[in-house]
């Protein structure tokens, strides 16, 4: 596994530890600590009715480990993990914690094609799936997935296996945990597990994090979200992504010895009753969601008056919005802008209602770097929008395993190149006003243009195309593919169900299909695709402007 030295520059590695903010704490251990400090409170509460108490969690994390172990994986190897939200995702990435063997998350709507490029990537030995969810069943994608990469040798079950041979996870929870001496000692500045980048230009990287470096914003999270042994939080959204994950997220709540809930979906049916039964304080949403839970909460039934905070992140939050979370749902908002790679930033629960509603908060650590640049790398005026660079005690500074986007993706003194565009205000708040990149921003799953571009040029009656984003009222932005045909026109339902059956995640298949004739009279073959997708994007904008 790659060193950390050749994450962070040792000048880096010395001032972190320094400050404290690297303090040696593995993900194992601080479970562990947990334990023993109150293994009676209840850490995990399940849909299905389970409750783990942080002593039942450390057992079964234990046993994980173990039945890892003794299936043949070794430390240092990977696992993708796609689980809906279930108890067994935290026990089973807390036993991977143990045994030094790296969780690759994958979130439940991405399909073979993803799976695959991850598997891949990641040079995965195993996979952890869920019998079904969804109507989908994840078995038959792990048989195509161990087709196709014959290095993943495991598979383990949460559910039923069917006849399928595949482990089931309960197999592994049963194992006899071994005394914690006989797990492999770990380091805190190894990589704890691989993330995935939205994929700005093509596929998805892999994002190597380490225990010292995530504990570090899992720590300082609980504390700005004011978290505590008496908080309970709610997992909403898929949890393998970064945001629920960490900012504060289910491993912020469980860092400051609280309470997780896992609901098996975000609709307001599903999570405003557990709201109620649990008493939950926190939950992150992303603005759609939001949007949904405003709506829906003024005809609820439900007892919603526990909530206390609410983060929105992973996409822009209108001020319009913004400003009715406190008088509709009683909690306060904390505006969240983060990302997999790195620096987060939060409005401060005591900020003023202006602060908390107009701007994206700042950063979590003194020691992050945040430059605003134009061009030409120049750093702007203050207040002045521009490109947003950053590094620090939590920000990667290269991805796993792919020397040409760490080109592209980082300057050559370590500066992670976000491909935000924002401004700075009085006091390190950051206002987002736009992004330099390609990708579409669809309820916060990011779609790179170029990716879905490439699976429609393969189909035999599209000539060319440009995928753009195009502003939404309610997912914020929605993708459209504009198509040159081929030959006969083909439909546009028959390019969104190919986009399905190149085997891709369901938000990926463009919204909305516009067939032109040509892209540019004059300027053909001239034009960057990226001023043709601006262009494009103007036109369509326009057009709808105009129609009533
Ligand atoms: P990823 O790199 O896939 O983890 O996605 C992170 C990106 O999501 C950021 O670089 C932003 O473009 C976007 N993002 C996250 N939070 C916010 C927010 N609160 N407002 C606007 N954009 C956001
Ligand atoms: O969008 C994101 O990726 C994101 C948003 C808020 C994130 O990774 C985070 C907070 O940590």
């Amino acid at each position: 596994m790659i060193p950390v030295e050749q994450i962070w520059p040792p000048e880096f590695v010395a001032r972190y530890r320094a400050a404290g903010h690297w303090r040696g704490e593995t993900f194992g251990a601080f479970l562990r600590a947990r334990a023993e400090a109150h293994p009676e409170r209840v850490a995990v509460v399940g849909s299905a009715g389970q409750r783990w108490t942080y002593a039942e969690l450390d057992r079964r994390a234990d046993a994980m480990a173990c039945g890892l172990l003794a299936q043949g994986l070794r430390p240092g190897d990977r696992v993708v993990v796609q689980l809906p939200n279930l108890p067994e995702f935290i026990s089973v990435v807390f036993g991977l914690f143990r045994a030094g063997i790296l969780p690759l998350y994958a979130l439940p709507a991405h399909r073979i094609t993803e799976v695959e490029h991850f598997a891949r990537t990641g040079e995965a030995a195993g996979y952890v799936i869920a019998e079904r969810h969804d109507n989908f069943d994840y078995r038959t994608l792990a048989a195509e997935l161990q087709h196709r990469v014959p290095g993943v040798r495991h598979v383990f079950v949460a559910g039923d296996v069917g006849d399928s041979g595949f482990t089931p996870l309960s197999v592994l929870e049963s194992t006899d945990p071994a005394p914690a001496a006989d797990l492999p000692a770990r380091d805190a500045q190894s990589v704890a597990f691989l993330q995935i980048s939205g994929g700005s230009t093509g596929l998805s990287k892999l994002i190597p994090r380490t225990h010292d470096d995530y504990i570090y914003t899992l720590r300082e999270s609980a504390r700005i979200s004011g978290l505590d042994a008496h908080s309970v939080f709610l997992v909403a959204l898929p949890i393998e992504h970064n945001f629920p994950m960490s900012s504060p997220g289910f491993l912020g709540a469980l860092y400051a010895g609280g309470t997780v809930v896992l609901s098996p979906s975000p609709s307001p049916e599903v999570a405003f009753p557990l709201i109620a039964r649990h008493r939950v304080q926190q939950v992150s949403l992303v603005p759609p969601l939001l949007m949904l839970w405003l709506q829906a909460a003024e005809q609820s039934p439900h007892d919603l008056s526990s909530l206390a905070v609410i983060q929105v992140g992973g996409a822009k939050l209108a001020a319009e919005v913004a400003k009715r979370v406190k008088p509709t749902l009683g909690a306060t908002l904390q505006q969240v802008f983060g990302m997999a790679e790195g620096l987060v930033n939060y409005t401060r629960l005591d900020d003023d209602e202006d602060t908390i509603v107009n701007t994206q908060g700042r950063a979590i650590s003194p020691d992050d770097e945040v430059l605003i640049v134009d061009d030409l790398g120049q750093p702007v005026p203050e207040g002045e929008a521009g490109y947003l660079l950053t590094r620090g005690p939590y920000t990667i500074r290269g991805y796993h395993n792919n020397p040409s986007a760490n080109e592209r993706s980082f300057t050559a003194d370590g500066y992670y190149r976000t491909g935000d565009i924002v401004k700075r205000l009085p006091g390190g708040y950051l206002v987002v006003q736009g992004r330099a990149g390609d990708h579409i921003n669809r309820a916060g799953e990011k779609i790179s243009a170029e990716e879905i571009e490439d699976h429609l040029l393969a189909h035999p009656q599209v000539f060319d195309v440009a995928v753009v984003s195009v502003p939404d009222e309610f997912l914020g932005e929605r993708s459209c593919a504009f198509v040159i045909p081929k030959g006969e026109k083909p439909r546009g339902a028959a390019l969104k169900q190919w986009v399905r059956g190149r085997g891709l995640a369901d938000f990926k298949v463009p919204d909305q299909v516009v067939f032109v004739d040509a892209f540019t009279a004059t300027a053909a073959g001239k034009i960057s695709r990226k001023e043709l997708r601006a262009q494009l994007r103007a036109t369509l904008t326009a057009q709808e402007n105009t129609t009533p």
